[in-house]
């Protein structure tokens, strides 16, 4: 008995670093490729809500004509409107099913770039923000949030997606227990201007982030 008793325990050692490892790597966005849908708005692309000032769930949400992977990829402008510092008119947004944890923090790689050389590429970024509210709904107030940038498209050519990896810092106390929204969309850093341009974005992937390793103790003198 002994020895079966002694295998099935180093068994469940090893499936719980597994099962460990792949939870760690859950994407916790669904339709990050923007692949699933009936159509192109937000109301028939599941998943995403236009969460932007228009709040108008007929606006564009993806489209077939650029993809990173697949045939479909999202759509997004540059009006972010830095007077006020609400959302643009369209900003997608998801509220995922994944309940914060004390020390999370989130990693986030997807892939973008220009549709139309009114994409400014000295000062259109793009933004997501990983946030979460008090009463786990958008109308709630905002307890929680990790803004990243992906920065001036690099290189000339806008035919060309870029991969952008970032993470954010460990969430706030306050933040703990609560659900995570994810959220992204076209900023212009010079202001809401009238000249319009378009990017598109790819293939999201968010997942809890692994633990920083801890700093190696400093020798003393
Ligand atoms: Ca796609
Ligand atoms: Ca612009």
């Amino acid at each position: 008995m002994k020895p079966l008793h002694l295998f099935s325990r180093v068994s469940a050692v090893v499936l719980l670093t597994l099962f460990s490892k792949l939870s760690a790597q859950t994407n916790l966005v669904t339709n990050g490729d923007f692949e699933t849908g009936g159509g192109t708005t937000f109301d028939t692309t599941p998943g995403w809500y236009n969460m932007g000032k228009s709040q108008n769930q007929d606006s564009k949400a993806r489209s077939n004509t650029l993809a990173h992977g697949g045939s479909y990829s999202a759509t997004i402008s540059d009006r972010y409107d830095i007077e006020t510092g609400a959302f643009s008119w369209v900003a997608h947004c998801q509220k995922t099913t994944y309940t914060i944890k004390e020390g999370d923090s989130f990693a986030i790689s997807y892939f973008w770039r220009p549709s139309d050389i009114g994409w400014q590429r000295g000062r259109d970024n793009v933004q997501f923000v990983l946030f979460a509210t008090d009463n786990n709904t958008l109308a709630g107030n905002a307890v929680w949030s990790a803004t990243l940038v992906s920065g001036n498209f690099p290189g000339n050519d806008i035919k060309i997606w870029k991969n952008v990896e970032a993470r954010t810092g460990v969430v706030s106390p306050l933040a703990v227990g609560k659900t995570l929204f994810v959220s992204f969309y076209g900023f212009d850093r010079g202001g809401l201007s009238s000249d319009a341009g378009y990017a598109r974005v790819d293939d999201i992937v968010v997942t809890v982030a692994a633990p920083a390793a801890p700093k190696p103790s400093q020798p003393t003198h």
